[in-house]
């Protein structure tokens, strides 16, 4: 265990932005003006899909949405703190990492909506976004198995000498899963190069972290299977970018993976199909909301005159038209052709099928009585 960092990494925070705007010069990372604005551009671009997103799910245009409101500032460090060819396992709030990597918005949308343009066909569950051609796998609707999946992934790029790291991401809920203790225990003993990042987002739909465990932290877990465990200010774009570019950094040395807990807040409904309102306080709530990772990092951006206020609104209103503009795009487009129901599965049709195809292209047959 003598290779492990501080314990304190693990049952502390690491921060580097203060309320005030100013960052902390022990822990701020070095990073130049153009990225900076551009993760600025990328968590408010995901704010607005959301925004926009719910209230076309509750006009009935889209049958389902997962928002990650409060949490942008995880999924958007991702995107800009690892490399394109490695490897993204995400759980449920990590689709924007997709975008950062340069998924066309066109297309991701297509997969909310199931229609014609959405690469799956409309047979995924809707919105559980996937991008071949940026190494990001579908969401985990089933908590947990994409925790094993990235560390072995992980392990065969490291048996094939590729230089590719893995993430893996869960929710906090998924802690208490059986596939957390393996893919801890695989990744250690593996030395796999991967980062296990936790979004600890307070909430299980409904159960508080509180009641998840009685662990001290998420992050110290981490320690008892011999690997690091950071904990990191999930609302700090710049804490949780440091905490995975280190990771990133120490997998790619074959120094193995890290565990990162990132504190954050789910400020919205779970899904579309939540109403938090039944489990939770407006008090608790607006605690979080003085939190707001787009608000912090713009006081900062503000503070070091490389984003000032007007600009930030600016770049917010370019957003929402060209977020809007997709989406009308995106909606009027057909539901797959009904002929994609008989793809994909044979390379030569069985002969009932293509009856069945026939039958289908014919249309309904009046009714014999
Ligand atoms: C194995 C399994 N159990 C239960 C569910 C139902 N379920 C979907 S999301 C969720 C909560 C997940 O909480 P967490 O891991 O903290 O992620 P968060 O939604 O907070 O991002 C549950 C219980 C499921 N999908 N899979
Ligand atoms: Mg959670």
């Amino acid at each position: 265990m003598s290779d492990l960092p501080d314990e304190d990494e693990a049952l502390g925070l690491l921060t580097v932005l203060r309320e005030d705007g100013a960052a902390d010069a022990a822990t701020a990372p070095f990073l130049d003006d153009d990225l900076l604005r551009a993760m600025h551009r990328e968590m408010l671009r995901i704010r607005v899909i959301d925004e926009r997103m719910l209230m076309r799910q509750r006009q009935g245009r889209v049958g389902f949405f997962g928002t990650i409101t409060g949490q942008e500032a995880t999924p958007i460090a991702t995107g800009f703190a690892t490399e394109a060819r490695d490897w993204i396992f995400p759980a449920l709030r990590e689709s924007a990492i997709m975008l950062v990597r340069g998924f066309p918005l066109d297309a991701w949308l297509a997969q909310a909506y199931g229609n014609e343009a959405d690469v799956l066909k409309g047979r995924q569950m809707p919105s559980h976004m996937s991008g071949r051609s940026v190494n990001q796998v579908s969401w985990s609707s089933v908590i947990g198995p994409q925790i094993p999946q990235a560390v072995g992934a992980a392990m065969a790029a490291k048996l094939r000498g590729d230089d590719v790291v893995t993430v893996g991401f869960m929710g906090d809920g998924a802690t208490s899963e059986g596939d957390f203790h393996s893919a801890m225990t695989m990744a250690s003993r593996f030395r796999a190069p991967c980062i296990l990042l936790c979004q600890n987002n307070h909430w299980s739909i409904s159960v508080p972290t509180a009641k998840q465990t009685r662990s001290q932290t998420i992050a110290v877990k981490a320690r008892a299977y011999g690997m690091p465990g950071v904990r990191v200010d999930g609302n700090d774009i710049l804490a949780v970018y440091s905490a995975i570019k280190q990771a990133a950094d120490r997998a790619r040395a074959g120094e193995g993976p890290t565990f990162i807990e990132s504190v954050t807040y789910r400020m919205g409904p779970h899904s579309s199909s939540d109403d938090p309102t039944r489990y939770r306080s407006d008090e608790e709530v607006a605690e979080w909301a003085k939190k707001d990772p787009i608000d912090r990092f713009e006081r900062y951006l503000a503070r070091a005159e490389v984003v000032s206020p007007e600009q930030a609104l600016a770049v917010r209103e370019d957003l929402t038209a060209e977020v809007l503009a997709t989406i009308k795009r995106v909606e009027a487009l057909a539901p797959p052709a009904l002929r994609t129901l008989f793809e994909d599965l044979y390379q030569d049709l069985p002969q009932h099928h293509r009856d069945q195809a026939a039958a289908l292209e014919a249309g309904p047959r009046a009714p014999s009585h």
